[in-house]
């Protein structure tokens, strides 16, 4: 840390603030996500971070990370966290500069400079903007998300809550570098960048990469307006002397720029339509609001979240920092089953955990896993402790570089070798949250009943509600999504999203295995109908909702 740039002791004096409880601050998936207009009522933000405070058992001296991912809302919420913070005696604060930091930079971070832990404000892939959404995740020091227990505390205090501490201070100047102290609390501005591109060129092969690029391998990336921006610039423009016509969308809009800053098909259509084309680059991708999430297309087609987990762990000793393989894998329930064929012939174990992220980070602390992913366009390693969308895209780019195989060329060897599972998901956005629910209890209660309901060339192997058995800390998670196997290696699977703000979605995960070659290059549309028809049916969604189709095709 540099010495402080202002010596003088900024003075300030402690208000206590009597105000009611908010009953509507439970964290879900991945921490507070709320309407901005929500947040931004008199004492809301307030409250929460206070009740966060009460929970935490901050020794002296600890230090926390700030960043977000630059959306609506950033910087007033920055400028709350740090006066709440002085008030509780927090002594160091380590904020990205203009306050913004990925959430997998933060959670680097968090962890190389042994900070208690740290707030990183995103809404992720939501929209953002003053009629978006805004959200808060408290990280723990590991750099992974506050497990359950802790959630469930921020809850339980902020809904018993009359009252918060806040320092009443000057807005901190969060656009230069350096040092300010106040009353021993001393702030430090950093650059939210450097740490964590040294990290990534710890990891991937940066000469091979380069020279491959210099040699025509081509990449196209959509920043989306996200945070990824300022990361994309630094590596592949700087460091990997990738063009710049070829960093779309590279400028962090405090609204995306009026989209939905999703990397998926259907929000990223643009890269999609390049891939489809005579002119294709050999690698399209895109990133989400925070920079955690990430879309892998290759010429004619985008790859499956869970074939790109599958295939980076049939690859991973091909990588520097992965030369011994991986210890072992973890996918989130949902995710398909492409990567436990990978991990039995290796010979490694697989874990299957709830969705959320905070449900790996366990099994990287105690090693047994060194990579994790989601069908929800998120993957990552034991680097950090978040999912990490550049670091995914520079996986595949340094494979393409390494192999000299084309992104086809290395999906369909994989096909051969593994067979293939085709997987989509079909989002059915609900506006009645209270019919989502009863439908989805219901849909519970009859799950004994399945089997009695299926077509003729469907036997049942499992029907149940997953239950998440912590191997490391021996915790218990119920009601994590419904799950229905069947003896062709098919599946089905039901869950409610839980980073929504309004309104309930229900996901419902298909997933249908083929062993021969000669059907590895159909369709997935076509290939998953019957089973996308035979869910809606055994749920009665179209009778409980009134949605024939799904809101939307993943
Ligand atoms: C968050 C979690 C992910 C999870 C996803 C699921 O993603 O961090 O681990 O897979 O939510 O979302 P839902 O509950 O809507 O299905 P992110 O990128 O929003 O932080």
């Amino acid at each position: 840390m540099s010495s402080p740039d202002n010596q003088a002791d900024l003075p300030f004096r402690i208000r206590h603030v009597d105000c009611a409880a908010f009953g509507d601050q439970k964290p879900g998936t991945a921490g507070l996500r709320k309407k901005v207009a929500v947040f931004s009522q008199a004492h809301y933000l307030e409250t929460y971070i206070q009740a966060v405070f009460e929970s935490l058992d901050l020794t002296s001296g600890s230090a926390l990370v700030i960043g977000g991912d630059g959306r609506y809302y950033n910087d007033t919420a920055i400028q709350t966290i740090i006066a709440i913070a002085a008030a509780h005696g927090v002594r160091h604060l380590i904020i990205g500069r203009n306050g913004l930091l990925s959430t997998p930079a933060a959670s680097n971070l968090i962890r190389q400079r042994g900070a208690a832990g740290g707030f990183i404000l995103t809404a992720s892939h939501n929209p953002g903007g003053p009629d978006g959404d805004f959200g808060i995740k408290y990280n723990i020091a590991n750099g992974g998300q506050a497990p359950e227990s802790l959630t469930d505390a921020f809850f339980t205090n902020s809904s018993k809550l009359r009252r918060y501490s806040i320092a009443e201070l000057p807005d901190i100047d969060l656009s230069k570098e350096g040092v300010t102290v106040a009353n021993g609390l001393t702030i430090e501005i950093v650059d939210p960048v450097s740490d964590y591109s040294t990290l990534l060129q710890s990891l991937f092969d940066f000469d091979c990469m380069r020279d491959g690029i210099r040699n025509g391998l081509s990449l196209r990336f959509d920043a989306m307006h996200g945070i990824t921006g300022i990361y994309a610039s630094t590596i592949f423009s700087g460091l990997l002397d990738l063009p710049a016509e070829q960093l779309l969308n590279a400028v962090p809009l405090p609204d995306f720029g009026g989209g939905h800053p999703d990397p998926n098909p259907v929000d990223a259509p643009e890269l999609i339509s390049a891939a489809l084309g005579s002119a294709s680059p050999d690698l399209l991708a895109a990133s989400d609001g925070d920079g955690d999430r990430n879309m892998i297309v290759v010429p004619g087609q985008m790859v499956s979240p869970c074939d790109s987990l599958a295939i980076l762990l049939a690859n991973a000793a091909r990588i520097p920092g992965y030369k011994d393989g991986m210890a072992g894998v973890a996918r989130s329930m949902p995710t398909s089953q492409a990567a436990d064929r990978v991990a039995a012939k290796l010979g490694v174990p697989c874990y299957e955990t709830p969705t959320g992220w905070r449900f790996f980070c366990n099994l990287l602390d105690t090693g047994d896993i060194g990579l994790c992913g989601e069908e929800s366009f998120g993957t990552g390693s034991d680097h950090v402790r978040e999912k990490d969308g550049m670091w995914a895209v520079l996986f595949w780019l340094n494979l393409l570089a390494t192999t000299g195989k084309s992104g086809n060329e290395i999906l369909e060897s994989h096909w051969s070798e593994f067979g293939r599972d085709y997987y989509q998901r079909y989002d059915y956005f609900i506006a009645d949250t209270d019919a989502a629910a009863g439908l989805f209890s219901s849909l519970k209660q009859n799950l004994d009943k399945t089997g009695s309901r299926l077509p003729a060339d469907k036997t049942l192997q499992l029907a149940d509600s997953f239950t998440y058995h912590d191997p490391v800390d021996h915790s218990i998670s119920e009601n994590q999504g419904l799950r229905l196997a069947f003896e062709d290696g098919s599946r089905i699977v039901y869950r409610l999203s839980g980073t929504g703000t309004s309104g309930a979605t229900l996901r419902v995960y298909l997933q249908h295995y083929e062993q021969d070659m000669k059907r590895h290059a159909l369709d997935p549309h076509e290939v998953l109908k019957p089973i996308g028809e035979l869910a809606a049916g055994l749920a009665d969604i179209e009778r409980l909702t009134g949605l024939s189709q799904p809101t939307a095709v993943i």
